[in-house]
């Protein structure tokens, strides 16, 4: 693999946000993610390469030595930072869609749940194939995403959830969304789920990933 990419997985699964940062101690002086990012793209890594070669299996890493108790919580969110300052390059290139007139996508992290990389990352795909995003953050309860339907209607629904806690959330927010508004379309995603949890709370459509997401929303327009 290209160097560049290998020193950013390495400075995201660390939190090495970006030179100047002096966390961790170890990477003093050292390019963090928001230098690496940039690097790549300047040499011409393609930036879906960017992302599914360095940044989510840098991330995997993250998550793997959280579960074996070798990292806690600031770790894993000075990774999440470092994340982000990598992301916020790749932003430009996968917003550069059509023109949005496809309709509105309303997304939000559920209630309970402050994980959003995922779900800013499905927000960007998605804007990025042509669609209007209404991103209501993260913690987001069935109140505020019903008042985002009544505000724009006929938009799609989309909901995140990194938690096996929280995804139990989600059934309310269907419910909820589809008893006040009939035939608003809703599409889950998050890494606990699968089909069947989606069949079990009413949803329409379980995309595993931002691809799954964009192309469900593409059949949609169509
Ligand atoms: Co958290 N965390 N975390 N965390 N965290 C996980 C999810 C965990 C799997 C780590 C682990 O134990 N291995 C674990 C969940 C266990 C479980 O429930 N099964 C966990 C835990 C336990 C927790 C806390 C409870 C820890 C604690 O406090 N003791 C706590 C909960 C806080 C809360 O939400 N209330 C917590 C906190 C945090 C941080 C704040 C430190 C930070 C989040 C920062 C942020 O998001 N701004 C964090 C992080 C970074 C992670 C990991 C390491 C990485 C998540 C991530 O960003 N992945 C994660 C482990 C892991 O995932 N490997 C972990 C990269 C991202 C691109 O992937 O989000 O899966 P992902 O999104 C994908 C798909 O899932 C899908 O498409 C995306 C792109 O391909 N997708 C959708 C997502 N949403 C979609 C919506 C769609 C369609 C597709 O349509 C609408």
């Amino acid at each position: 693999m290209d160097s560049t990419l290998l020193k950013l997985g390495v400075a995201v699964e660390f939190g090495k946000v970006d030179k100047n940062s002096p966390y961790p101690p170890q990477m003093k002086g050292e390019d963090g993610a928001d230098e690496l990012a940039k690097q790549a793209l300047d040499t011409g890594v393609a930036p879906t390469s960017i992302l599914t070669d360095a940044l989510v299996p840098a991330m995997d890493r993250v998550g793997q030595k959280f579960s074996e108790n070798k990292i806690f919580v600031p770790q894993m969110l000075m990774s999440a930072k470092a994340m982000g300052a990598a992301m916020a390059h790749l932003k430009p290139f996968f917003q550069s869609g059509d023109v949005k007139t496809k309709g509105t996508f309303i997304i939000g992290t559920v209630k309970g749940d402050l994980h959003d990389i995922g779900k800013n990352l499905v927000a960007m795909m998605v804007e990025g194939g042509g669609w209007t995003i209404i991103d209501l953050g993260v913690d987001v309860n069935e109140d505020t995403f019903n008042q985002a339907v009544a505000d724009n209607p006929g938009a799609i629904v989309g909901l995140s959830a990194l938690l096996t806690t929280t995804m139990a959330n989600m059934e309310a927010i269907v419910k909820k969304v589809k008893e006040t508004h009939p035939g608003t379309k809703v599409l889950v995603g998050g890494a606990p789920l699968n089909d069947d949890f989606r069949k079990k709370i009413g949803a329409d459509f379980y995309a595993p990933d931002s691809r799954g997401a964009v192309e469900y929303l593409k059949e949609l327009a169509a």
